[in-house]
């Protein structure tokens, strides 16, 4: 079964300092096992010689693009991570193949358990606390919605939305296998330090 363990970097060039390929590899740096590379505002041609870049560099580690099933062949990623407007599971699970991985955005526990039954390889649970970055992701959930999602699904849980380095211990605490904290890193002059800070509350 796919494992998910500590943070999870997610690229946001929009509010990044330095730039996506910049801050992958200060995320390869801090130790970051798994990197999801989301654009949501440059062309097909654009996304895909990026994220061609980013495959290169994310070769030992586990690389997923968000949203885009057609990127993530082209690139060869391990796999993507989708939600609601995106390619549905089914059809997203012929195009890559059983052995890819793909992450479901889910927003309660019943969605958690379709996520499991479809065999979704994780889910995404969002948004956690509110949050700036995707300001259309819904009402905040909090952690209890986390903790209840762990008892209903074996399949790893991350967490997503608003998470910043005063709240994660919470969520960590909650059960989440996973957490995703785009502003709170990709903001910040040093994202290698402020990854590890993430890392280090993982087993504290
Ligand atoms: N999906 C749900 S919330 C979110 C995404 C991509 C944005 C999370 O960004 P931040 O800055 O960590 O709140
Ligand atoms: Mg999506």
């Amino acid at each position: 079964m796919f494992k998910l363990n500590g943070y999870y970097f997610i690229t946001e060039s929009r509010l990044s300092r330095s730039g996506n390929i910049s801050d992958v590899r200060d995320a390869l740096a801090a130790g970051v096992k798994v990197v999801q590379y989301r654009n949501k505002h440059s062309s097909t041609e654009e996304m895909f010689e990026e994220a061609l870049k980013i495959r290169k560099i994310c070769r030992n580690i586990i690389f997923l693009v968000n949203d885009r099933v057609d990127i993530a062949l082209a690139v060869k990623a391990d796999g993507v991570h989708i939600g609601k407007g995106d390619l549905p599971y089914n059809a997203a699970r012929r195009l890559l193949g059983k052995n890819r991985i793909i992450g479901l955005t889910v927003h309660s526990v019943a969605e958690a358990k379709q996520a499991r039954g479809s065999g979704a390889d994780y889910v995404g649970v969002s948004p956690i606390f509110i949050t700036k970055t995707k300001p259309d992701s819904g009402k905040p959930r909090g952690v209890s919605l986390i903790r209840k999602i762990k008892k209903s699904v074996s399949i790893p849980v991350a967490a997503i939305g608003g998470i910043d380095l005063t709240n994660a211990k919470e969520v960590i605490d909650a059960g989440a296998d996973a957490i995703c904290a785009i502003s709170a890193v990709v903001t910040r002059p040093d994202v290698s330090k402020e990854i590890k800070k993430f890392q280090a509350l993982f087993g504290a």
